[in-house]
């Protein structure tokens, strides 16, 4: 007989707002109004907009406010966060005009309010009732046309949101409250909610979200590895058994950071045997305190190393003649898309807990930073826009 290991203890279910929409359960969340005559939707179809709405974000991009005339989107208006910068942009068939503040510190995680403000060609954009830019769009059209449906917090995969840049075009990691069109409040049920849920009462901190049974992060498309790199990331886990990273060549060249029984293990394989850096713990439940823990790895050649907070690191012995992992692949963060079996792994579970401050280095080399709340890819019971566990 064997004892059952204990399980972290789980956090509370953090407390919701009712009647405020939260997004970022995936890349695509969104909420769907019609616009139709009559309606204060159907007021955005002018030569005038006075639009005002109510936004509060963890994490530094996505689309807060989009609609377009379909399919050619030559009329639209649109509102995103774009490196934690509020940018708005609008055409009426012409000229675009986009709107953007100089500072970029709109996802402290605090409620902002934005007022777009359009007359013809003319607009400006006050942020927390402040004016933050002000322009003129080029040509002569003046009425928004045609307007049929509007997104909020996010558009549906098939939608391409093309008058946004690519790397804010995800669903809004976030919260919007209190959209007014002419100040009145919208007054248009919603059509569809598309992974969308109430927003948290507390400000989540910044990071992206492992639920229960887990999911992944695809945040690189061609990660390369080499003689030599360095990954560091923050953890607060909800169990102590979970893959955290993997990335893997067709030649079987690899690397894995994995947590077993509260044990953070990093692997490596250069083609010449596999290299292991393990930091133990006596107690699986060490790390599952509430707090984030910096876990630092390293390969050096034929060399690997771990460090979990300050405690002294861990390195492997060199082994074999090779020195580079051959690796030019994608880097999963979590678990892994069914039908994807990385090598090297020997958890069986996807990591569940919250996730931060993913850095790559190589040596000489600036830090790169790899978006987790941006990914190119993801599936799961992830969460976007933020740790909501205290
Ligand atoms: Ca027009
Ligand atoms: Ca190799």
């Amino acid at each position: 007989m064997t004892t059952p290991l204990p399980t972290c203890p789980m956090p509370d279910d953090p407390a919701e707002l009712e009647d405020v929409l939260g997004f970022g359960l995936d890349l695509n969340s969104h909420a769907l109004y019609r616009i139709r005559r009559p309606s204060t939707l159907f007021k955005l179809i002018s030569s005038k907009t006075e639009l005002k709405f109510s936004f509060r974000a963890s994490n530094p991009n996505g689309i807060m406010l989009y609609t377009a005339n379909e399919p050619s989107q030559t009329d639209f208006l649109e509102c995103h966060l774009e490196g934690s910068k509020v940018a708005c942009s609008f055409s009426a068939g012409r000229g675009t005009l986009k709107l953007i503040t100089p500072a970029a510190t709109y996802s402290d995680g605090k409620w902002h309010t934005v007022w777009l403000s359009r007359e013809k060609v003319d607009g400006t954009l006050y942020v927390d009732g402040i004016e933050v830019d002000s322009g003129k769009a080029s040509g002569s059209p003046t009425y928004i046309n045609s307007l049929e449906r509007l997104f909020l917090g996010g558009v549906p995969e098939e939608f391409d949101a093309k008058r946004v840049p690519a790397s804010s075009k995800n669903s809004f990691p976030g919260c919007i409250k209190n959209v007014t069109v002419d100040d009145q409040k919208i007054n248009t049920p919603v059509t569809n909610l598309y992974k969308a849920q109430n927003c948290y009462r507390d400000s989540p901190e910044s990071g992206v979200s492992f639920k229960n049974g887990g999911g992944y992060l695809k945040v690189a498309d061609k990660y390369s590895v080499g003689q030599r790199q360095e990954i560091s990331l923050e953890i607060k886990l909800t169990s102590h058994t979970g893959l955290l990273l993997s990335s893997w060549n067709a030649k079987g060249d690899y690397i894995v950071l994995e947590m077993s029984k509260g044990n953070i293990i990093f692997r490596a394989e250069n083609g010449g045997g596999q290299l292991v850096a393990q930091h133990s713990v006596n107690d699986p439940l060490q790390f599952c305190d509430g707090e984030w823990h910096k876990i630092q790895v390293w390969k050096r050649n034929n060399i690997v190393q771990i460090q979990v907070d300050e405690n002294p690191s861990y390195e492997s012995v060199p082994l074999g003649a090779q020195t580079s992992a051959d690796i030019y692949d994608p880097l999963y963060v979590g678990g892994l898309p069914v039908g994807e079996a990385a090598k090297g792994v020997t958890v069986t579970e996807g990591y569940t807990g919250c996730v931060r401050n993913l850095i790559s280095k190589k040596p000489g080399g600036d830090p790169q930073t790899l978006y987790l709340a941006n990914p190119l890819m993801m599936g799961g019971n992830l969460y976007l826009g933020g740790c909501p566990y205290k």
